[in-house]
C-alpha cells in the first residue's frame, strides 16, 4: 500500500522520521494495537539513506551486520551483494522491509514537523506540521536521526554562485553527471572522502578543499564472500546477541594489551594485518589504550600516516593529507575506496585551507586567501549539525511550556539519551547521551525502540498516563556520560561528536562511550527496577 499524505487529528503515538528507527518503532507500536503514524519530511521513506545519495555513498559497517535483527526470516532471505552495502542497496532493503510489514500505510510523507508542545492538563502532545496540520498524541517519539541537518560552510557568497551546487546530504534523486566539468569539493569527512574518487572519474578537473585531513582506511570492498554469508546466517541469533553485548555494536575480539608494551616491529605487523581487514575497528581496536593514551594513539596514527605517504606520489600532497593535530579515532575515521590514490591523478588538486583559508564563494567559484578557483560545479561535503540539530530545529516544549532549546542551551541533557526531564512521554531514539553514533546504529536503534515499546506496554498495562525522567536521574546520567568521555582522548579534538563543527554550539561529547553492551545492561536494569530514575504517574 502506498504511503499516505493525510494526518489524523488524534493518535496514540506520533513518530517523527521514517528512517530505520521510525519504521521499526512503527512496527513495534502497531503490534501493540496502537494507532500510530510516522511523519516524514522527505518524499519517501529511508531517512539518512533517502537523503544521502551522493556518488559513492556507502555504509562503513559490513552488510551482514547493518540490518535489522527483529525478523529472522528476513535476515535469512535477504541477499547483500557487497562486503559494504551501497546507499541504493540499503534503500532497497528499507523499502523491502516496509513492504513486507505493510508499514507505508502509516507513513505520512512530504510533511515536516515544526513543533511539538506538551499540554499538562490532558497529558497529550500536540504535533504541528509546516502546513499547519495538528495532531495530538499521548506519545511523541523523535526518530529524527543524529546526522540529518546539513551544515553549510560559514563563508559568504553561495547564493551568488552561477554554477550548480549540491550538498552531499541533499543530493538530486536523478543523480548528477560531472562529465566535462570543473568541480570543487569542500569538506573531507566521510561523505567527501567517499564522493571524491567517483567525482574525479567523471570530472575534467577536481579541486578538493580540505580544512582538516582525516584518517581514512581502505574498505577492500568487493562482492560479498558467500562462505562468510553462510557462516553468519547459520548463527545469526548468536551473532546478533554478541553485537548487542559488544562495545561498538559489532562483536570483535577485545584487545588485551597496551600499544606501548609491544615491540615496535610486532606492533607494525599487527597494524598491517588489521589494515588488510578493511574495516574501522581493526586498527582502532588493536590495543587497549589507543583511544585513551596519546603516546599509544600516536603509534597507530603514525602507521596510517605511513600508508598515506606510501600511496600518494607527491610528498607535499601526502603531507597535507596526513592528520597531525588530533588523535586517530577521535574525529570519526573514514573508510574509503581509492581516496588517497585519487590525488595521484593530474587533474586532481588538493587545497589546504589551513594554509590558505576559504574566503568566499564567488559567482564563478571558490576564493581562498591565495586565489580564486573557477569551477562549474560545487559540492558541499560540509557535514551536519549533529545529534541535537534535528531535535532543536523543532519547537519542542515540555512542562510549563519550557522550550527544549532553552533547557539545552548549555548542551543536551537527557536520562539515558532517551528522555529529557520535564518532557513527559517524549522519547529520542539514539538521542544524545546514548552510544548512538559511536556504535553500529542499527543495533542501538533496535535497543532503543524495544526499550521504549516495553515501557509503553508497561504503562498501558498499569493504566499509567505519563513517564518522565527525574531531574536527579538526568543529572547523574549526563555527568556519567561526561566522566566516561573524559577518560578518553575524544574531548581533546574538535569534532562533530563535540559539537565543535558548528560555531556557537556548546562543546561537549554528545555520545556515550561506555559501550553498547554495558549501556544496554543499564537500560534493562532501569526497566527491571520499575523504571528507576523515571517518574510514572496515573
Ligand atoms: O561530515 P563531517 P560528513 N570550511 O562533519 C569540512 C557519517 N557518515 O558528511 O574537519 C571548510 O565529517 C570539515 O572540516 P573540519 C559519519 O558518522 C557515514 O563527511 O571541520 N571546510 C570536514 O572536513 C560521518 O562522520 C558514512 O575542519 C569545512 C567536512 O567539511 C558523519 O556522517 C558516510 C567547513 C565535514 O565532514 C558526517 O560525515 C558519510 C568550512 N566552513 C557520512 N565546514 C559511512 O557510513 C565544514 N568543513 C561511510
Amino acid at each position: 500500500m502506498p504511503a499516505t499524505r493525510k494526518l489524523p487529528t488524534e493518535l496514540d503515538a506520533v513518530i517523527v522520521g521514517a528512517g530505520f528507527s521510525g519504521l521499526y518503532q512503527l512496527y513495534k507500536l502497531r503490534n501493540l494495537g496502537m494507532h500510530v503514524k510516522v511523519v516524514e519530511a522527505g518524499s519517501d521513506i529511508g531517512g539518512t539513506w533517502y537523503w544521502n545519495r551522493y556518488p559513492g555513498a556507502r555504509c562503513d559497517v559490513e552488510s551482514m551486520h547493518y540490518s535489522y535483527s527483529f525478523d529472522p526470516e528476513l535476515e535469512q532471505e535477504w541477499e547483500w551483494t557487497e562486503k559494504y552495502p551501497s546507499q541504493p542497496e540499503i534503500l532497497s532493503y528499507i523499502h523491502h522491509v516496509a513492504d513486507r510489514h505493510d508499514l507505508r500505510r502509516d507513513v505520512v510523507l512530504d510533511t515536516k514537523v515544526t513543533a511539538a508542545h506538551y499540554d499538562e492538563d490532558s497529558a497529550l502532545w500536540t504535533v504541528r506540521t509546516e502546513a499547519g496540520e495538528e495532531v495530538s498524541a499521548r506519545y511523541c517519539i523523535m526518530a529524527v536521526g543524529c546526522l540529518s541537518v546539513p551544515k553549510k560552510p560559514e563563508v559568504p557568497g553561495l547564493e551568488r554562485f552561477r554554477g550548480d551546487w549540491y550538498h552531499t546530504c541533499d543530493w538530486p534523486e536523478s543523480g548528477v553527471d560531472f562529465t566535462g566539468k570543473r568541480v570543487a569539493v569542500i569538506g573531507t569527512g566521510s561523505s567527501g572522502i567517499q564522493a571524491v574518487p567517483i567525482i574525479a572519474k567523471q570530472a575534467d578537473a577536481l579541486t578538493v578543499f580540505q580544512r582538516t585531513p582525516n584518517f581514512s582506511l581502505p574498505t577492500f570492498n568487493g562482492p560479498i564472500d558467500q562462505d562468510m554469508v553462510a557462516d553468519i546466517k547459520s548463527r545469526y541469533r548468536e551473532i546478533r546477541e554478541e553485537s548487542r553485548q559488544s562495545g561498538f555494536g559489532v562483536a570483535i575480539e577485545p584487545p588485551t594489551r597496551s600499544a606501548l608494551e609491544v615491540d615496535p616491529d610486532e606492533r607494525h605487523r599487527n597494524y598491517e594485518e588489521r589494515w588488510q581487514r578493511g574495516n574501522l575497528t581493526g586498527v582502532l581496536q588493536a590495543y587497549t589504550d589507543l583511544l585513551a593514551d596519546e603516546e599509544a594513539n600516536e603509534t597507530a596514527a603514525e602507521f596510517v600516516r605511513g600508508k598515506i605517504r606510501e600511496i600518494v606520489d607527491d610528498p607535499e600532497t601526502a603531507e597535507k593529507l596526513c592528520p597531525k593535530t588530533y588523535a586517530f579515532g577521535t574525529k570519526r575515521p573514514c573508510l574509503d575506496t581509492g581516496y588517497y590514490e585519487t590525488f595521484n591523478s593530474d587533474h586532481v588538486e588538493l587545497v589546504d585551507l589551513r594554509e590558505t583559508p576559504l574566503v568566499e564563494i564567488t559567482d564563478s567559484g571558490v576564493r581562498t586567501s591565495d586565489r580564486e578557483y573557477e569551477v562549474d560545479s560545487l559540492v558541499l561535503a560540509t557535514g551536519f549539525d549533529a545529534m541535537t540539530g534535528a531535535l532543536l530545529n523543532i519547537d519542542i516544549r515540555g512542562r510549563g511550556g519550557q522550550p527544549l532549546r532553552e533547557k539545552w542551551q548549555d548542551g543536551p541533557a537527557l536520562y539515558l539519551g532517551l528522555n529529557p526531564a520535564g518532557f513527559p512521554n517524549l522519547f529520542t531514539i539514539t538521542g544524545p547521551g546514548s552510544p548512538s553514533v559511536l556504535s553500529n546504529m542499527i543495533v542501538s536503534i533496535e535497543q532503543h525502540v524495544e526499550w521504549i515499546t516495553d515501557l509503553v506496554e508497561h504503562m498501558r498495562h498499569r493504566e499509567l498516563r505519563t513517564v518522565e525522567a527525574t531531574e536527579t536521574a538526568e543529572k547523574e546520567w549526563t555527568d556519567h556520560v561526561r566522566e566516561v568521555g573524559d577518560m578518553t582522548l575524544y574531548p581533546q579534538t574538535d569534532s562533530w561528536y563535540m559539537g565543535a563543527n558548528v560555531p556557537g554550539k556548546p562543546r561537549l561529547l554528545m555520545a556515550y562511550l561506555g559501550g553498547v553492551g554495558p549501556y544496554w545492561q543499564k537500560c534493562q536494569e532501569v526497566a527491571a527496577n520499575d523504571y528507576e530514575g523515571f517518574a510514572l504517574s496515573a
